[in-house]
């Protein structure tokens, strides 16, 4: 079963927005095997964000996810990695459709919430730089067989 890596950032977090995040995976059908809040160190923000080292915004949002706690979340489940930035939605809230998360609470590209990791192997890589094996649970929920055929 696929996994992907799901951060509500800081914005996020003070918006009281976690609770809604969680809700909205839960209910589409996903299953959470990894859930903390922390601060993050700057040493693991520039790592998360290190392909965006050189781009003029690499700075700003380092200061920023650093700023205030972020909740890391991890999510099991089919094509979980593209289904997730679906609901979340285009990166600028203000192309971001409405019902995705970005797209219903969002109005600056700066302050749009929430990651999700871009592809399978990022998510393989995010979830490992965020979550140590003993902190994510491998479980099967009992609605499975009214989620798959
Ligand atoms: P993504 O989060 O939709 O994958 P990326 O292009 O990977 O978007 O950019 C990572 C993050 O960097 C964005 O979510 C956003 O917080 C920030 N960012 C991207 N472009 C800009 C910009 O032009 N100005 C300010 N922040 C930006
Ligand atoms: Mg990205």
């Amino acid at each position: 079963m696929e996994r992907t890596f799901i951060m509500v950032k800081p914005d996020g977090v003070q918006r009281n927005l976690i609770g809604e995040v969680i809700s909205r995976f839960e209910k589409k059908g996903f299953t959470l095997v990894g859930l903390k809040l922390l601060s993050v160190s700057r040493e693991l923000a520039e790592k998360h964000y290190e392909v965006h080292k050189e781009r003029p915004f690499f700075k700003g949002l380092v200061e920023f996810i650093i700023s205030a706690p972020v909740t890391a979340m991890v999510w099991e489940g089919n094509d979980v990695v593209v289904s997730a930035r679906k609901m979340i939605g285009a990166t600028n809230p203000i192309t971001a459709e409405p019902g995705t998360i970005r797209g219903d609470y969002g109005v600056n590209i700066g302050r749009n919430l929430i990651h999700g990791s871009d592809a399978v192997e990022t998510a393989e890589k995010e979830i490992a730089l965020w979550f140590s094996d003993s902190e994510l649970v491998s479980w099967q929920q009992t609605i499975t067989p009214w989620l798959y055929e």
